[in-house]
């Protein structure tokens, strides 16, 4: 019967569904009879052929165009991989473009000509509706900053894993983040060039990628005060070389400390309104719905505060002393301490090590001397506004900001 409807859609692909549901098969410790049921449930049949299956796949061509080894990467279906924090190096604060996740909402588009490309400034928020060229916006004053980019569903497959009810959408782990080093014009900057009003309230970039089935092109609205900070970027480098098409070339949006969405790549027009701007990405989609939020659901900004053990997820150790490494971050600044559990009941200090930068991550190490048997290990951030990751966190349908303490099983031998 799903088989019917899948194919009726004629987006159908047998091998990217078994891929996908072994996938989460593995993740969530949920049947597939299970997962097809909840996944049609939540999606419908249509849209559950368009995750799975975008037209360049239906083509045979992937989805993403850089590399994206197993060794590296988990799939999660479609243009979507998460990086595997276990085989990040302990010593390098930023993650190499080559090992920085990706996240689609339909696939990376062909190559865009930098020389033909515009950036048009567009709306009643500034004076002049202008195009710039690839060479205006490197000739603006560039400006460098370390922060993450993370999906505001990074840990969505917890939910399932950790709490037993799973949420619609990639069951990421926690590799759905990364800190790179972005370099950029500041969008002050860019909104100057066309005579920012002083009227302006919103600012909502747009993606030149396939529109995303029915909600059109991707597109995420934010406020004028979070455009004029002076680390929002439209920006053309990352790690000190221009952009690759995955990450958004020729520019893409650089929103530190908010829900990765807000990143918006390949952007194409930047429209700046006089009045609050509303996309499908503020409204139906990024805001917290199900039980224990209001009908009209939260609004997600900022991202909340996580940790991450560089293992893999569960993990295996051989008996003796280990120096267990990890990473911590938070959307609203720097992190301020770090507390790991490797009992379930007593919380030690990890030691940070090295830089600790505001919506970015600092690392931390925590000495353990690992008897054999079955172990949970735990790591418990604190930001610099206090804010402690929880035990637990409710429920939202679309699965975002998982950001409770996560169980690490471990099995030691
Ligand atoms: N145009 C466009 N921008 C986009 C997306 C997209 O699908 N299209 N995905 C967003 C989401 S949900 C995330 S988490 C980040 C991922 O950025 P990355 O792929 O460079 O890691 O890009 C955001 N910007
Ligand atoms: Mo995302």
């Amino acid at each position: 019967m799903f088989r019917d409807h899948l194919k009726n859609e004629a987006v159908y692909d047998q091998d990217r569904l078994d891929r996908y549901l072994w996938n989460q098969e593995r993740t969530t410790g949920l049947s597939r009879r299970e997962l097809i049921k909840m996944l049609t449930a939540t999606l419908g049949t249509a849209a559950l052929g368009g995750v799975l299956c975008t037209k360049q796949a239906r083509a045979g061509t992937p989805c993403v165009q850089k590399p994206v080894p197993p060794d590296l990467f988990i799939s999660r279906g479609g243009g979507n991989y998460e990086m595997r924090f276990d085989v990040l190096p302990h010593h390098d604060y930023l993650v190499s473009t080559d090992r920085f996740f990706v996240r689609d909402h339909t696939c990376t588009p062909a190559p865009i000509d930098e020389t033909t490309w515009r950036l048009r400034i567009t709306g009643a928020g500034v004076q002049n509706h202008i195009e710039l060229t690839y060479d205006d916006i490197l000739s603006l004053e560039p400006v460098t900053v370390a922060r993450f980019i993370e999906c505001a569903g990074n840990g969505r497959g917890l939910f399932a894993i950790q709490q037993g009810q799973m949420a619609m959408g990639g069951q990421w782990l926690l590799g759905a983040v990364g800190v790179a080093e972005w370099t950029g014009a500041r969008l002050s900057d860019v909104l100057d060039l066309a005579g920012l009003k002083n009227t302006a309230v919103d600012v909502m970039p747009i993606g030149l990628d396939d529109k995303f089935q029915a909600f059109g092109h991707v597109r995420r609205p934010f406020p004028i005060e979070k455009a004029l900070e002076d680390d929002t970027l439209v920006v053309y480098a990352m790690n000190g070389q221009p952009l690759l098409n995955d990450h958004g070339f020729p520019v893409r949006m650089l929103v530190p400390g908010w829900v990765g969405i807000a990143n918006v790549k390949w952007v194409g027009e930047i429209r700046v309104s006089h009045k609050p701007l509303m996309s499908p990405f503020n409204t139906n989609l990024y805001r917290l719905f199900g039980d224990d939020y209001p009908p009209e659901g939260v609004l997600l900004t900022n991202q909340a505060v996580k940790s991450a053990f560089e293992l893999p997820f569960p993990a295996q150790l051989s008996a003796g002393r280990h120096v267990l490494h990890g990473r911590s971050w938070s959307g609203t600044g720097k992190i301020h301490e770090v507390q790991v559990s490797v009992d379930g009941h007593h919380w030690k200090q990890a030691e940070l090590v090295g830089a600790n930068k505001p919506e970015a991550w600092t690392r931390w190490k925590f000495a353990w001397n690992a008897p054999p048997g079955k172990h949970v290990l735990r790591a418990r951030a604190t930001d610099q506004d206090g804010r402690v990751q929880p035990d637990e966190v409710p429920f939202n349908t679309q699965g975002y900001l998982f950001w409770a303490v996560v169980d690490h099983h471990v099995t030691v031998m």
